[in-house]
């Protein structure tokens, strides 16, 4: 069985009536099959179901949330709401949810969506395959589902098929760096709304970093009152900045409140994503300086930064070790998750040799060196997570100072981190600069919006294959998927944060959930054509398709 494949209009097509013949039907048909991520099956059959008042959703318990959440959903734009029952009642067709261990098959997330004309027969061995068999049931209707008013006069049709589908990988992420630039509450659940869409589950909110502090810890009420303010922030290249000081002059802040994460938490969960905290440490953590001086490895009071010369960074007392400890208990109560981002990247050597503080406190320990140092600190770190059941993850530096087994490593100075992890035995998320950096530039850097360098077109991004050849066949399984990561040095809200992120994100969906062997960038560019519509509805502010050399985008 393979995937329709469904064509665009040709402008070769002679004569009127045969082009708008088409045009119609190429619409209908894509309109209606046009799913991305792209299943790993679907087979199209006669006929249609057709949702209309008195349309239920037939879920038992363990189905509820999923059933009753995909009601909600729908319910603005077909102007009722289906009702979940337990059992059927009546003869109207009906959506039909159910767990069915004999699919195992299919995996945790996998769902096997059977669309008749009068029942819909949604199957998954876990709840999670059901939440998504309900995102391609979404992608299947009319694009006009997506839109939050009532569409009069619409027929709610769903083709006929059959599709079985499960994700090639269990990481499917996104970073969103919200310390950079503040983010506001109801755009991380904008952006999580947006993941699920695309059926990814895990949600890296990258929460802390020199430039703010920005989950409220109880224990250590500064974070929050000091380290989530700066005064300004920089305007233009990094490199004209550093010569210049050109700033904003607008002082920039914001938090969220352990209730906000608790809201947010929920929200994602019932959504089938996971978030995964990261609090920056030893490095990237001017913030906490700036909040708590005796944090710092100096002896100096640093502001929160906000230009781009970096003043300081933690110094490694075993006070400052429990300082950590306490943040990260607080962390552990609000986020269920097992894996908890520590960082770890780009900690500055410079500050630990000019410290006296901390070259004793290497002598102490009998560490030679910073990079050894810094390995102290993260099995300290990893033993503290373990021991409350979590599992410690960091940028792919933290593999320089030696880490235990169990410690999880994000590649993101190219492939080489990953590689020799997974081939070390560690489980690895793949996050590369050169594919899945969305604060690079996706076209001629001239005509786009100031962005941090590099270049990843959309085309780049939808050839990355997160198994790395030098990866051992039998060390394969240690990949655990891939993400992207957007900083946001150069976003400073929403809009631009969707520029950059969409229609990447959609490429970068189908990496991590499709099989390799069935992608097919040009087939992609007809679907992502209609899958516009949608982001459309959303208010998404997507980067257009522009025919552009630096992208190769035809
Ligand atoms: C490197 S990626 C960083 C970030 C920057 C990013 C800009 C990583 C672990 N560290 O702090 O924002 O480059 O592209």
């Amino acid at each position: 069985m393979n995937i329709v494949s469904v064509g665009l209009p040709s402008i070769r097509s002679v004569g009127l009536v045969v082009l708008l013949l088409t045009w119609f039907a190429a619409t209908i048909e894509a309109d209606t099959v046009s799913v991305i991520p792209r299943p790993v099956t679907l087979a199209m059959k006669k006929g249609t179901f057709q949702f209309k008042p008195g349309t239920t959703i037939l879920a038992n318990p363990a189905l509820v949330t999923e059933a009753r959440l995909f009601a909600r959903t729908l319910a603005p734009a077909l102007g009722f709401t289906p009702e979940v029952r337990a059992s059927r009642a009546g003869s109207a067709p009906y959506v039909e949810m159910k767990l069915d261990p004999s699919l195992k098959k299919l995996g945790d997330e996998g769902y096997r969506l059977e669309v008749s004309p009068r029942q819909i027969m949604l199957k998954a061995p876990k709840a999670a395959g059901i939440f998504y068999g309900t995102q391609t049931l979404r992608q299947l209707l009319p694009i006009q589902i997506y839109r939050e008013a009532k569409m009069e006069g619409t027929e709610w049709n769903v083709a006929c098929l059959l599709v079985e589908d499960s994700p090639r990988f269990k990481w499917r992420g996104a970073m969103l760096d919200v310390s950079r630039h503040f983010m506001p509450k109801e755009f991380v659940k904008k952006y999580i709304d947006l993941l699920a869409i695309h059926k990814m589950n895990s949600f890296h909110w990258h929460l802390t970093d020199d430039t703010g502090w920005r989950i409220e810890i109880k224990k250590y009420p500064k974070l929050t009152e000091v380290g989530s303010w700066r005064e300004a922030s920089p305007v233009g290249p990094i490199e004209e900045v550093r010569v210049n000081q050109k700033s904003d002059g607008k002082p920039h802040f914001g938090f969220y409140t352990q209730e906000d994460v608790r809201e947010i938490v929920a929200y994602a969960r019932e959504r089938h994503i996971n978030v995964v905290p990261e609090i920056e440490m030893p490095g990237h953590s001017q913030a906490v300086v700036a909040a708590y001086p005796e944090l710092g490895s100096l002896g100096k009071p640093v502001p929160v930064l906000f230009n781009y010369d970096l003043a300081d960074q933690l110094n490694m007392d075993e006070s400052t070790i429990h300082f950590m400890f306490d943040v990260l208990s607080e962390v552990v109560d609000l986020f269920p998750s097992r894996y908890v981002h520590v960082g770890g990247d780009e900690v500055e050597p410079k500050f630990w040799q000019q410290s006296a503080g901390v070259q004793a406190r290497m002598k102490e320990l009998g560490v030679g060196n910073e990079k050894e140092l810094q390995g102290y600190f993260t099995r300290r770190l990893d033993e503290f997570l373990t021991g409350k059941g979590r599992q410690l993850i960091g940028w792919d530096e933290i593999l320089e100072g030696g880490i235990s087994k169990n410690a999880v490593v994000m590649s993101w100075r190219g492939e080489q981190g990953g590689i020799q992890a997974a081939n070390a035995g560690h489980d690895v998320v793949m996050a590369p600069t050169d594919y899945t950096y969305f604060d690079y530039y996706q076209g001629e850097p001239g005509k786009e919006p100031l962005a941090m360098g590099g270049l990843l077109p959309l085309e780049k991004v939808y050839s990355y294959d997160p198994i790395p050849a030098a990866i051992a066949p039998a060390n394969a399984h240690h990949v655990l998927g891939a993400q992207c990561q957007l900083w946001t040095e150069f976003v400073p809200d929403r809009k631009h944060a969707e520029y950059m992120t969409f229609p990447r994100l959609c490429a970068l969906a189908e990496d991590v959930w499709s099989p390799k062997e069935q992608k097919d960038y040009s087939e992609f560019l007809q679907r992502l054509e209609v899958h516009f519509k949608r982001l459309d509805i959303l208010d998404v502010n997507y980067r257009k398709l522009v025919p552009d050399p630096w992208s190769r985008v035809k």
